[in-house]
């Protein structure tokens, strides 16, 4: 008597065992959708980040691209790859570019904050212009 009620025990245990692990492996289908749906958030992610920061080359006395149009809050950064020294600066006096004589191979970076439209010039060499369109 005393096995049958030990069998006993033992298939309930088993039982209740198995019983507990198969809700365990459903839920974990859950999961792994969920799994795919944050991959899939860190796609735009990734986008985002390619076009936080954009570069405008200066060569050849010409700022490259000259134009551009932008989303508000990205980096523009210019890199001088001239042999000659430039500046970044804004056409208007309060504007917000004002990069200093950049020497060959200097760069400056600006994150534009605000929707509009940004001329700049180099001070050095007055008819070298750029102009920054940010948009929403
Ligand atoms: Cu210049």
């Amino acid at each position: 008597m005393t096995k049958k009620i030990i069998a006993t025990i033992v298939v309930i245990i088993v039982g209740i065992g198995i019983y507990l692990i198969i809700p365990k492996n459903l839920p974990s289908a859950g999961p792994t959708v969920q799994d795919s749906a944050i991959k899939g958030a860190q796609l735009p992610q990734t986008e985002t980040a390619s076009t936080s920061g954009i570069t405008v080359d200066i060569k050849n006395f010409s700022f490259n691209p000259g134009a551009l149009t932008i989303k508000v809050g990205t980096k523009v950064t210019w890199t001088n790859n001239d042999s000659a020294p430039h500046t970044v600066t804004s056409s208007n006096t309060d504007g917000p570019l004002n990069s200093g004589t950049l020497t060959t191979g200097k760069s400056f970076s600006f994150t534009f904050s605000e929707i509009g439209s940004f001329d700049y010039y180099c001070t050095i060499h007055p008819m070298m212009k750029g102009s920054i369109k940010v948009t929403e």
